[in-house]
């Protein structure tokens, strides 16, 4: 009853001088107070120096024609987001014993959940859908492609995941086997060895500098074929083993483009589907936790002024650590151990059974509480370099396939020295956790695509920095500009992103202090 919402074919105005409409743009004046701080330690004085800086945001209200290339189509991710985006797009119905069910984007952020605004006459919150604040691609709108080194078609790549009912892989059958993955590139170092049998949709063997111009005209034809403005290229194939990063081979734009020259050994086929995005003027997503973005790769995209996001989709497990550490460490109460166990049965886990690639996701996984243990040094020593034991444990069990367990236990320490002791049970599909991850990073990123900003100082508007940290929210390991902060607090990266478009749109963003309902 406190609640006033309004659905998707509500549309925003916003009554201000500092924000102003245009039939191309919509233009927001927008004032970014910070505090500068200055630590002194001989004296033990923080001085506080508040600093407003004047940003004025252009966003681009035609939303693009926008397709997504996915490496790793043929996957449980490339099949379950293809196809629910159809079911969704063609409301496509379909009957389990509990009834008929119907589709929807449950577990996207950008189509399931709203931003509260303000509030209305009579006091009542008014929330809106959370793709009404700025114009949004709608996910029924984007076009999909993509490679994969496994020549099955989406029909039977849903199939053999065993994530949707029999019924509904029925009624998309028509559609999906439509779908053919573009042959890919397949260096076998990189992947586990139990994969090689999937590959056998491969790109006629070259030099990897072939390889790089093949998927460089990939993409060209895709986007001419389906006539786009944009596209994206984002890996959601195998998890790839780590790439060494020295001088000579990645650590600059040059080093690498010579690297994929020279046909080293160290460039991964993630590599080349980054590089060859960034040279289509691509953005392009790493939706696994491999290294792909080195140092060299990130100069490429500053260089060419393309954005780039990674690592690793933050589905289940990974999202609710990030919540509770941040919980408790907030609580004040010290998080002593955590040790997360999961088994499933997909390709994903059968890869992942391969020491070199179980590596990668353990670094992705276990780097997500530093900035919460970081922030309180009360209770972590910083001097002692104090953390709290973290240990991640994957195992492959091929009979649960998709549906995933995930057993986490948390210790604390509390007050006076009792300990605390959290344990968490959760059994889910995998790739239905993380297929709206897919539909959120790209609607966002093609939004980022579309803001301009200028500050004071500049003549010019120009584009955020092309490392999109304002992704964080839905990765793992999140990828920032290089020298600037990590942050993996849930709720931070969320509110970072509702500001950021806040200010866009200009709005004033929520600071949950509701003062009118707390002074006369
Ligand atoms: P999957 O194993 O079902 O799909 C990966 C696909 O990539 C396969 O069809 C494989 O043939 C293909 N592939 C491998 N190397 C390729 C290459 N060089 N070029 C083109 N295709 C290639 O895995 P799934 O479950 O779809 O996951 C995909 C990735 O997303 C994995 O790295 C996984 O760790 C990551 N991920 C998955 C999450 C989930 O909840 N499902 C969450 C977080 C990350
Ligand atoms: C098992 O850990 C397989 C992985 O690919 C995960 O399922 C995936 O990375 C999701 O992890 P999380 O921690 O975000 O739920």
């Amino acid at each position: 009853a406190d609640h006033d919402g309004v659905t998707s074919d509500y549309s925003i105005h916003v009554d201000s001088k500092n924000t102003t409409y245009t039939n191309e743009f919509i233009e927001s004046k927008y004032i970014y107070d910070m505090n500068h701080c200055e630590v002194d330690q001989s004296t033990k004085r923080v001085e506080i120096i508040p600093r407003k800086y004047q940003y004025i945001f252009r966003t681009k209200r035609q939303v693009q024609r926008t397709g997504v290339m996915l490496v790793g189509w043929g996957g449980n991710n490339g099949s379950t987001f293809t196809g629910a985006t159809i079911a969704n797009r063609d409301n496509i119905t379909w009957m389990r014993k509990e009834g008929e069910q119907f589709p929807n984007y449950y577990g996207s952020l950008t189509q399931s959940t709203t931003i509260r605004i303000g509030s209305n006459n009579e006091g009542k919150e008014v929330h809106i859908p959370f793709n009404t604040i700025l114009p949004m691609l709608h996910p029924n709108d984007i076009i999909i492609g993509g490679w994969d080194i496994n020549d099955a078609n989406l029909y039977e790549s849903m199939k053999r995941a065993c994530v949707f009912d029999y019924s509904l892989q029925e009624k998309l059958k028509t559609k999906m086997t439509e779908f053919k993955p573009l042959p890919s590139i397949y260096y076998p170092d990189f992947i586990a060895a139990n994969q090689e049998d999937r590959a056998n949709n491969l790109i006629p063997k070259g030099t990897k500098q072939q390889d790089l111009e093949h998927i460089r005209n990939d993409i060209r034809n895709f986007k001419k074929a389906h006539n786009l403005e944009k596209v994206i290229v984002l890996w959601t194939a195998n998890t790839e083993r780590y790439t060494d990063v020295r001088k000579g081979l990645n650590l600059t734009g040059d080093e690498i483009l010579q690297s994929i020259a020279a046909n080293d050994d160290e460039i991964s086929p993630s590599n080349i589907f980054a590089c060859a995005a960034i040279l289509e003027d691509c953005p392009y997503i790493n939706g696994s936790p491999q290294n792909t973005l080195v140092p060299g790769l990130i100069e490429l995209a500053e260089k060419h002024q393309v954005f780039i996001g990674g690592d690793d989709f933050k589905s289940g497990q990974t999202k609710l650590k990030s919540v509770l550490a941040d919980f408790l460490v907030s609580a004040g109460l010290k998080l002593q151990s955590i040790v997360s166990y999961n088994h499933l049965g997909n390709n994903d886990g059968k890869n992942l059974s391969a020491p070199q690639q179980f590596r990668s996701k353990e670094i992705s996984k276990s780097n997500v509480v530093d900035d919460m243990v970081g922030a309180n040094h009360l209770l972590y020593n910083k001097k002692r370099n104090e953390h709290p034991d973290h240990v991640v444990v994957i195992k492959y069990v091929p009979f649960v396939k998709d549906s995933k367990r995930a057993m986490d236990e948390y210790i604390s320490s509390i007050f006076m020295n009792g300990l605390s002791t959290i344990a968490i049970h959760n059994t889910c599909e995998d790739s239905l956790l993380a297929s709206p991850l897919i539909i959120d990073l790209v609607i966002l990123t093609e939004l980022m695509t579309r803001i301009t900003y200028k500050t004071n100082d500049k003549e010019e508007y120009q584009s955020f920095e092309p490392v999109l940290a304002i992704l964080s929210y839905l990765l793992k390991a999140p990828l920032v500009p290089p020298g600037t902060p990590v942050i993996n607090a849930l709720f931070k990266q969320h509110r970072c992103i509702t500001n950021i478009l806040s200010a866009c749109a200009g709005i004033a963003m929520d600071t949950d202090m509701l003062l009118e309902h707390k002074t006369n």
